[in-house]
């Protein structure tokens, strides 16, 4: 199977990755997690985003914060699927790195889920290896039928 590695800005950013690593075990993705800044440490973005693919990884999760241009750079840099998680910072409640993360340019994509969306970064990211592997299909498939009958149940304990 392959990997999905994960980037963060900064290790101020791990408290809201930590919640995709989580997500990763649950369904036994492997990942490989790294500190790369786009702008502190650009040639070891660039490095990791160029020798991805040839190093097994087939999705790349980046998380940063306030003018958040990692998952851009990245994305600039590999064909692989690019996730971003803008994460809130001490301004803006998080819209900076929200609208700097989603809003590429035509040509290269950056899918973006919600402001400290790690679960889904890394639910997406299974996903999308799950387009070539039934087992994990199955596990994602699973998990909708669980969610689903937690909120029937709570459902049905409204009115009874
Ligand atoms: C971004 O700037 C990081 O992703 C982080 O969210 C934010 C602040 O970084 P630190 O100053 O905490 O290292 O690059």
């Amino acid at each position: 199977m392959k990997k999905v590695g994960i980037i963060m800005g900064s290790a101020s950013d791990l408290p809201i990755v930590e919640r995709a690593f989580d997500t990763l075990k649950e369904y036994g993705v492997e990942y490989e997690a790294h500190v790369y800044s786009a702008h502190r440490t650009p040639e070891e973005a660039r490095d990791f985003a160029l020798t991805a693919r040839d190093r097994g990884f087939g999705v790349i999760i980046c998380a940063a914060g306030m003018a958040a241009h990692l998952a851009g750079a990245i994305a600039a840099n590999t064909t692989l699927p690019v996730i971003g998680i803008p994460c809130k910072g001490p301004v803006l409640d998080g819209l900076d790195a929200l609208l700097s993360t989603v809003q590429m340019p035509s040509g290269i994509p950056v899918a973006t889920v919600a402001i400290n969306g790690a679960q889904n970064a890394a639910l997406l990211a299974v996903e999308i290896l799950a387009v070539t592997d039934p087992d994990l299909q199955s596990k994602l498939t699973a998990s909708r039928t669980t969610a689903a009958e937690k909120v029937l149940n709570s459902d049905k304990s409204l009115n009874s």
